[in-house]
């Protein structure tokens, strides 16, 4: 009896039975006890790994968001209270075009604002009139949701909808009605175009044509995608990714996709885990803080999740097209910078591009995006260390350390248990120049590497050319340019057993001095 009481305890708590060596399992949330030693805490964050969609969402590294809508005619960033629906009136409106130059550009993922905070809905939704089809466009008969899910499906992007809970259009907003009628336009987006990759759900929550503020029914929100689109992440206002706190490009040099929540939220965490009643907006922690997983915020909370950043960034200035931007379109070096900076920083990279008022990705715009492609596509063309040797301090299985050079982020090289530090030795065959390091964890088993460091041989020592903390779902540094023909990567600490999975040396087709 008293057994089955300590048992149940235990599992109540989340501490797991020795079963083998008192191993953490894997799981995307852990509970901490109140007083757990610290190498307790280490060793359960080491062993929080991402769900199945987290995962299919962050081998995406790279999607596009599109704005366009009334605000694209009226030459705004923010919709009024105005009725302007006869303005909205693309005389070339061409969704084939944003997904051929999209896919072109590598990224695997269109996300649509499908309603911005104006309320204007791009689909003909029977929930409002002020839609698509009482606009000039088409002559009522156009459905861009339709378009652009057609088009991505043509070009094998991934599809996904942004639909702003703030309406300052509806005159139910600020009402309980106005929940049901959100959640008819989730219905009828994720039941009527196919499959849906990603929600996003805008933060943003002003007043309606009332002036009343809506209380938001997050958990009725989520209710509806876990039923309709159950393999959809739910970004930002959800439970699946998190934003990256701001809107630069840039994501943190320190980034772990595994961050603490309080205690207070555990019952909201297991309820959305599984699918069930959550309280409110699902944002366990403030995201705009500069650490949010290091040992310090880690051994204090009440509990770890599995929850990844998303940098989401504008080509231009403004999230929707004015002429005026036309000139401050970002270049492709300063795109590439981006990339490096959020691809580069265990992220998810969501570029925004607006379309004009033809309905067109301006040709200023699809210049730089393409031209980050040409950079990216012959910088990491060739990696440099393909053929290389390599010695590690220690392997758990010897054939295992090719496995760093197989250009596949899900088969890995490890320690023997218990081991946290290590080196790895490439040699060349004969001497590279470089300046771009490229490494990955296998995170299907949690996200470990605190501490890393990369080293040359030359003139007979070992001498320290770059350095980092976290790696997660992929790492990449750029430093000076350097010839060798023998480096060392350095693992300086981890949290359990390092679990790399991609090992690359390249050769950045610019400067790297000049990047920004
Ligand atoms: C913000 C919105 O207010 C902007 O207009 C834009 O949609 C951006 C992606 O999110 O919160």
């Amino acid at each position: 009896m008293k057994h089955i009481f300590t048992i149940s305890l235990l599992l109540l708590f989340g501490i797991y039975l020795p079963a083998q060596d008192l191993q953490p399992h894997n799981q995307q949330f852990v509970r901490i006890l109140p007083g757990e030693p610290i190498d307790s805490i280490i060793a359960k964050a080491a062993h929080v790994t991402p769900s199945k969609k987290q995962l299919v969402w962050q081998e995406i590294e790279f999607a596009c968001f599109i704005h366009f809508g009334v605000n694209t005619f009226t030459n705004r960033e923010w919709g009024t209270k105005e009725d302007v629906r006869h303005l909205y009136d693309p005389t070339q409106l061409d969704a084939r075009q944003w997904a051929k130059i999209i896919s072109e550009a590598g990224a695997k993922e269109i996300i649509l604002v499908t309603k911005h905070h104006d309320g204007f809905c791009h689909w003909p939704t029977k929930f409002t009139d002020y839609s698509v089809k009482n606009s000039p466009w088409k002559n009522g008969q156009g459905d861009l949701v339709a378009d652009v899910a057609a088009a991505c499906k043509e070009f094998g992007l991934k599809f996904g909808v942004y639909l702003s809970p703030w309406d300052i259009h509806s005159p139910l907003y600020g009402s309980e009605a106005y929940n049901e009628f959100f959640k008819n336009q989730l219905r009828e987006l994720l039941t009527n175009y196919g499959e849906i990759a990603e929600v996003w759900f805008d933060g943003a929550c002003g007043q309606g044509p009332n002036g009343q503020k809506q209380v938001y029914d997050w958990n009725g929100y989520y209710e509806v995608i876990h039923q309709l689109q159950p393999d959809a992440v739910i970004a930002i206002m959800g439970p699946d990714v998190r934003w990256v706190g701001t809107e630069s490009g840039y994501g943190r040099e320190t980034e772990w996709s595994v961050v603490p929540v309080s205690a207070g939220q555990l019952a909201e965490i297991a309820a959305s885990s599984q699918q069930k009643d959550v309280g409110g907006a699902f944002v366990p922690i403030d995201m705009m803080q500069a650490d949010l997983g290091s040992r310090e915020k880690i051994i204090n909370a009440g509990a770890l999740m599995w929850y990844p950043a998303e940098v989401d960034v504008s080509i231009r200035p403004g999230w929707f097209y004015h002429e005026s931007e036309d000139s401050l379109v970002k270049s492709p070096e300063k795109l590439v910078d981006i990339y490096f900076s959020s691809v580069g920083r265990n992220a998810g990279l969501l570029l925004n591009l607006p379309p004009d008022k033809c309905g067109l990705i301006h040709e200023n715009d699809v210049k730089s995006l393409l031209g980050m492609k040409a950079i990216l596509d012959k910088t990491f063309d060739k990696n440099l260390v393909k053929n290389a040797r390599i010695v590690a301090s220690e392997n758990r299985d010897e054939n295992r350390r090719e496995l760093l050079l197989d250009g596949d982020s899900r088969t890995f090289w490890t320690t023997k248990p218990g081991t946290k530090t290590a080196t790895l030795e490439f040699t060349l065959d004969n001497q590279q120049e470089f300046d771009v390091l490229l490494l990955q964890e296998n995170i299907t088993n949690g996200q470990r590497i605190e501490e890393f460091s990369l080293e040359v041989f030359k003139d007979g020592k070992w001498i320290e050319l770059t350095k980092g903390t976290t790696i997660g779902y992929k790492r990449l540094l750029r430093f000076e340019t350097t010839t060798a023909s023998k480096v060392r990567l350095k693992i300086i600490s981890s949290r359990d057993c390092p679990e790399l999975s991609e090992f690359g040396l390249f050769k950045s087709s610019i400067p790297v001095s000049n990047l920004n």
